[in-house]
């Protein structure tokens, strides 16, 4: 396979995608990457320095906040609000949605992510990944959170880099769905995983089996169907490093509502959207919990949340007869 970089794969994306023909998003994505280059350099590094453990802040998901999850955040921030094309982002760890001021350049871009997901796992050196999601929206537009949410069916583009034993770039424009992994001897993020289709059907089902008490008696007995002697369970408790297994091998993650999250725990803007636009267009199905389609909720509130359930299109309808 010839060597080609995600940025000239970009560039011959832009031609199938009219809005982002000016280059606006060819720079966006520019300033993405590096940031998730800078990331990984930190990451891979952790063990070495003093960024792994906790800062003793809590974000306002209610979690602790590692230092590399401060460090990733700093890092998008500082890059999305600089890129020249962005004029608004949510971040997992930000309260409030940053509007970048009008004495910066500024375009038509939006973009919403998860700078560090699966935190909790940093310590132990299990794969984690940063996940993204980018809108538009017309020139002159009022930047309001109303105008700003948008369901998932809007995203122009989505994906994530997952830093696992090879740092790896996943991301669709609405053209399928295409992987990268960085060559660390070039620095560039080069074509290994053209066109990925999730298979009809898998052998994984990956679920945190600890919350089976909590869940209603539909998912419980949508769980129990899986374990027939067909699947193995694996669970990361990554979404990244989950996401990323299922899409390639095929099979089924659920992330249930439960007693403890009635809505769900994943966040609706820069988890299950763009993990929902990538597996849908890798010919797989993501629903909430009503068995509606992820993409189609309109979201109120930046970090809203959701049951969340995708997978091969076999495994997921196997799943929702118990509904
Ligand atoms: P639990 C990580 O904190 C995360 O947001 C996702 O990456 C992961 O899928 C989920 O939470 C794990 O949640 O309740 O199983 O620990």
């Amino acid at each position: 396979m010839a060597e080609i970089s995600v940025i000239e794969h970009i560039h011959s994306m832009q031609l199938l995608w009219s809005p982002m023909a000016t280059g606006q998003f060819t720079s966006l994505m520019h300033d993405l990457i590096l940031s998730a280059k800078i990331i990984s350099r930190s990451v891979t590094k952790a063990g070495l320095v003093d960024i792994l453990g906790g800062t003793g802040d809590i974000n306002i998901q209610g979690e602790q906040v590692q230092k590399l999850d401060d460090f990733a955040n700093s890092v998008m921030i500082y890059r999305m609000k600089n890129c020249g094309v962005v004029c608004a982002l949510g971040s997992e760890e930000e309260d409030e949605l940053i509007i970048v001021d009008t004495d910066k350049p500024r375009g038509n871009y939006v973009i919403f992510f998860d700078p560090l997901d699966g935190s909790s796992n940093i310590d132990a050196n299990v794969s984690i990944g940063t996940i993204f999601s980018i809108y538009r929206v017309d020139d002159n537009t009022e930047l309001t959170k109303e105008n700003i949410l948008q369901k998932g069916t809007e995203q122009v583009a989505a994906g994530y880099f997952l830093y696992g034993p090879s740092t790896m770039m996943v991301y669709s424009t609405g053209h399928g769905v295409h992987g990268f992994t960085l060559d660390p001897s070039v620095g560039e993020f080069l074509l290994s995983h053209e066109n990925i289709r999730i298979p009809a059907s898998g052998k994984y089902y990956s679920a945190n089996l600890a919350n089976y008490a909590k869940w209603s008696e539909q998912d419980q007995k949508a769980m129990d169907s899986f374990n027939n002697g067909k699947y193995s369970l694996r669970y990361v408790g990554s979404l990244v490093a989950d996401f990323h297994r299922t899409l390639l091998y095929g099979g089924l993650f659920s992330y249930p509502a439960d007693s403890k999250n009635a809505n769900g725990k994943l966040r609706l803007l820069y988890e299950a959207n763009p993990l929902s636009f990538l597996i849908e267009q890798a010919g797989g199905l993501a629903f909430d919990g009503n068995g509606k389609r992820v993409l189609e909720i309109e979201p109120k509130e930046v970090h809203v949340r959701t049951a969340f359930l995708f997978g091969s299109k076999e495994d997921v309808e196997q799943y929702r007869k118990a509904f």
